[in-house]
């Protein structure tokens, strides 16, 4: 046994058990966990550490255009830096299509991009607007085969949204295809509607944004995308929860057998909607769609989580910085309406989870485990090389300090967003070495990985559509209208 890195004395948690170990690692994968391992070239004491697999985050914009045309804040390099200080190893970002380009253009784009710049371990989602027959005979299969297998659609936005006609193929394309679809589902006519009444009255301030995206637009495009995935009996993953009863329908849903899974983010645990009611513009600091709502809604979405309704715990990254280049295309002068929409979280995603969940006793350690990483791993098809500390898997590793205390501040995170909206939070635990793939990429707070250091891991299926039978009930009219699925 001749390791190259050796982690020792540590207290590993998986999502399924914690016990003490040490873990030999050679050629960037674990090939050994055992009490009392020899040390390594290189051999690190973890004692007093908890030693947990790297997170994953599996919904971030990195260096992407949004709907609306504006820039991330973050490339790959600020992104990934970001993530890694907070002991994320691995991103899925979106590759994004806008209506008229060209899926294989758009993907070369991304890889290009992020070959070049990332620092951690790296894959993507496509988001599809234009789901045409090439797109969805040619460029999904290929993505696919290619180890992009999933994809997020819309039900809002002007320019990103489908309708029901076309959310029915999408699905029943990913079915065929052993894809994942990530929804974002709001009721586009509503939000429309509300927002129209809303500057029509003059009512234009950063805090409108929560009046216009009502709990209810939400509700009902989940259950409507329930329902149409039920209809072609094909996986979704609902993202971003933000709602009391959007958790409620989702748990009905899941408990009728429904092929549902779903997201939920740091915002909606630790923000609110009246946290926007703030003078000027400081309240678009806040503004994010689904916007957070109140303390009833912060509750339903620990309890999902808690009670697994809500399986993945992501940061939904959406960095932009506060002024024209941003969040505020018009300056002072930004409606609601036109505010980029979204909150930086890659690095406090973890450590804000760690403290209120597991340092307060909310949450075990391999919940915790499970919400950050493994389930990622197995929902987005990265299992088992990623999400566990297990022979085999890629020796994506963070140590944590549980005593740590960090008062949170804009200028301490590697972000390239300016602000934050978890300033002056007081956080209990800390990220203090952050392993990808057996190179220490931060340790006591000092980056060691280089631009370009990161890989694009291809992924396999994800697990939903492994193993879900096609539904008995929905056998015959599966054959009636050909639907197919991937074996
Ligand atoms: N949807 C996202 O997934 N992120 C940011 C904003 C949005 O609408
Ligand atoms: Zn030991
Ligand atoms: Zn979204
Ligand atoms: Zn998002």
């Amino acid at each position: 046994m001749d390791f190259d890195l050796t982690i020792r004395h540590g207290r590993i948690s998986n999502a399924d058990a914690t016990f003490h170990a040490d873990i030999g690692i050679q050629g960037g994968r674990i090939t050994a966990i055992a009490p009392a391992l020899p040390a390594g070239r290189e051999d690190v004491d973890a004692s007093g550490r908890w030693v947990l697999p790297g997170g994953i985050d599996s919904h971030c914009h990195i260096e992407q255009l949004s709907g609306m045309g504006v820039m991330c804040a973050d490339d790959f390099y600020s992104g990934t830096v970001s993530a890694a200080f907070g002991g994320t190893t691995t991103i899925l970002s979106f590759a994004a299509q806008h209506r008229n380009d060209a899926i294989p253009e758009v993907l070369a784009d991304y890889h290009r991009r992020a070959a070049e710049k990332a620092v951690i371990d790296y894959g993507f989602h496509l988001i599809l607007t234009n789901p045409d027959e090439t797109a969805l005979r040619e460029h999904l299969p290929q993505a696919v085969r290619d180890g992009i297998s999933s994809l997020k659609v819309y039900m809002t936005y002007d320019k990103l949204k489908l309708d029901d006609y076309q959310l029915l193929d999408v699905m029943a394309t990913a079915g065929e295809l052993g894809a994942l679809v990530m929804l974002h589902a709001e009721n586009h006519d509503m939000i429309r509607w509300v927002a129209h009444r809303l500057l029509e009255r003059g009512h234009t301030a950063p805090k409108f944004h929560a009046v216009a995206h009502d709990a209810l637009a939400e509700t009902e495009a989940t259950h409507r995308a329930i329902a149409l995935a039920r209809l072609v009996d094909v996986p979704v993953l609902i993202v971003h929860v933000a709602g009391r009863e959007t958790v409620e329908v989702i748990r009905a849903a899941r408990q009728l057998g429904a092929p549902v899974l779903a997201e939920s983010c740091p915002q909606y645990l630790f923000l609110e909607a009246g946290d926007s009611d703030l003078p000027g513009m400081e309240g678009a600091k806040f503004c994010c769609s689904p916007p957070p709502r109140d303390a009833a809604s912060q509750q339903a979405v620990w309890d999902g989580l808690l009670d697994g309704t809500l399986g993945v715990f992501s940061s939904d990254h959406a960095p932009y910085r506060f002024d024209a280049s941003g969040k505020l295309p018009k300056g002072d002068a930004t409606t609601f309406k036109e505010m980029a929409n979204g909150v930086p979280g890659i690095e406090l995603r973890l450590p804000l989870l760690f403290s209120e969940g597991v340092m307060t006793g909310r949450m075990g350690i391999e919940q915790f485990v499970a919400l950050t990483a493994t389930n990622h791993a197995r929902m987005y098809g990265l299992a088992p090389r990623k999400g566990s500390i297990a022979i085999g898997a890629d020796a994506d590793i963070a140590l944590w300090d549980p005593t740590r205390v960090v008062d949170v501040t804009a200028g301490m995170l590697h972000d390239n967003v300016g602000y934050t909206p978890y300033e002056g939070r007081r956080i209990t635990g800390w990220p203090t070495a952050v392993y990808s793939r057996g190179r220490a990429v931060v340790r006591d707070g000092v980056l060691l990985a280089s631009r370009g250091s990161g890989s694009f891991v291809p992924r396999g299926r994800p697990e939903p559509l492994r193993t879900s039978a096609p539904s008995p009930q929905r056998g015959a009219f599966s054959a009636l209208v050909g639907l197919k699925r991937a074996d």
